[in-house]
């Protein structure tokens, strides 16, 4: 029996290989499907909306298969120079994949933002199977009344129950996706679980753990760019970040009374660049002020919200 997703032509097995790209809301799970479809994280997560600043690219391997998913910076309405450059992003992308993934929280009432979304992706053309994301915080009764709704929204190939947390359905939905790629070879070398840059990992794994301390309008005035990373020893790699922050005032929030929340973001993010990296890490960080960033086109390419 061939692979689920694979078909046969006579005695030859087909390989697949395509794209499928993961667009929502901002905040609705996106980034941690990336991950619980990878099996590794590749991209950064947290409670706040705009974690996710530029397009990112995981890798599934099957036996029959390669899949790349692209998950995108959470679709909204702009405000700032960031907000227009993240849109920009997502629709870009939305145009050039075999299969869109939309992914609607199970914990939220379907909002203007889902249905303007769903307005664009009819527009896109391309297949697109809608998510139930985070089914595990909600009811069974919560989880069908989701179902149902979805279904009214558009047009959808598929419509998917997942949590991404409680790993259910996650390999479900890969395999309806790999279904729908063309035969084709692989893009990227087996084993390869991601094409981000280690330099660009390690910023955003430090990013992760600062949005971890911070609350309210900060995390979106915060970027951080790896200035340094050289090895000391066999084991042992120095690292020089720095945290950018929008005005003068919020300096002192990244860095804490006596330095201790900087030292805590440092530690939380020290464990995860140790694992990644597979070596001990010397972590220096610093703060520094980037006045205004987000308003400011130039710098964002600098400060990690890329162009794709
Ligand atoms: N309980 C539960 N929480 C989840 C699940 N998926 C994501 N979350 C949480 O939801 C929050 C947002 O998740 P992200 O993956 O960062 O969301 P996103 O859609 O990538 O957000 P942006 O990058 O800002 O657009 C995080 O706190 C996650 O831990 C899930 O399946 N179950
Ligand atoms: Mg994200």
């Amino acid at each position: 029996m061939p692979e689920r997703g694979a078909t046969t032509d006579g005695d030859r097995t087909l390989f697949r290989s395509g794209f499928a790209c993961i667009v929502g809301r901002p905040n609705v799970g996106k980034s941690t499907l990336l991950n619980a479809m990878v099996g590794r994280k590749i991209a950064i997560t947290s409670d706040h909306p705009q974690t996710t600043r530029h397009v990112i690219r995981g890798v599934v391997h099957r036996p029959e298969a390669q899949l790349v998913v692209v998950d995108t910076p959470g679709l909204h309405k702009p405000r700032t120079a960031l907000g227009a450059r993240l849109n920009e992003l997502a629709r870009a992308t939305l145009a050039e994949v075999d299969v869109v993934v939309f992914c609607i929280p199970a914990d939220q009432k379907i909002g203007p933002g889902d249905r303007f979304l769903a307005d664009e992706l009819r527009r896109a053309k391309t297949p697109v199977v809608a998510v139930v994301t985070k089914t595990d915080r909600v009811s069974k009764v919560r989880i069908a009344e989701q179902l149902l709704a979805v279904a009214d929204l558009g047009e959808w190939a598929e419509i998917v129950p997942v949590s991404a947390v409680a790993d259910y359905q996650v390999d479900l939905l890969t395999d309806l996706l790999v279904a729908r790629l063309p035969e084709g070879r692989p893009y990227f070398p087996d084993g390869t679980l991601t094409d981000e840059p280690e330099q660009v990992l390690v910023a955003e794994l430090i990013r992760e753990a600062a949005l971890a301390h911070l609350r309210d309008e900060l995390p979106h005035s915060l970027a951080v760019v790896v200035e340094e990373m050289r090895p000391r020893r066999d084991d042992l790699i120095d690292i020089q970040a720095i945290l950018y922050v929008e005005r003068a005032s919020q300096k002192g929030i990244v860095i804490g009374v006596g330095g201790e929340r900087l030292r805590e973001v440092g530690s939380r993010a020290r464990r995860q660049i140790e694992a990644l990296l597979g070596s001990h890490v010397y972590l220096d960080l610093r703060v520094k002020v980037a006045q205004d960033w987000q308003q400011d086109p130039t710098q964002l390419h600098r400060l990690g919200v890329s162009s794709l």
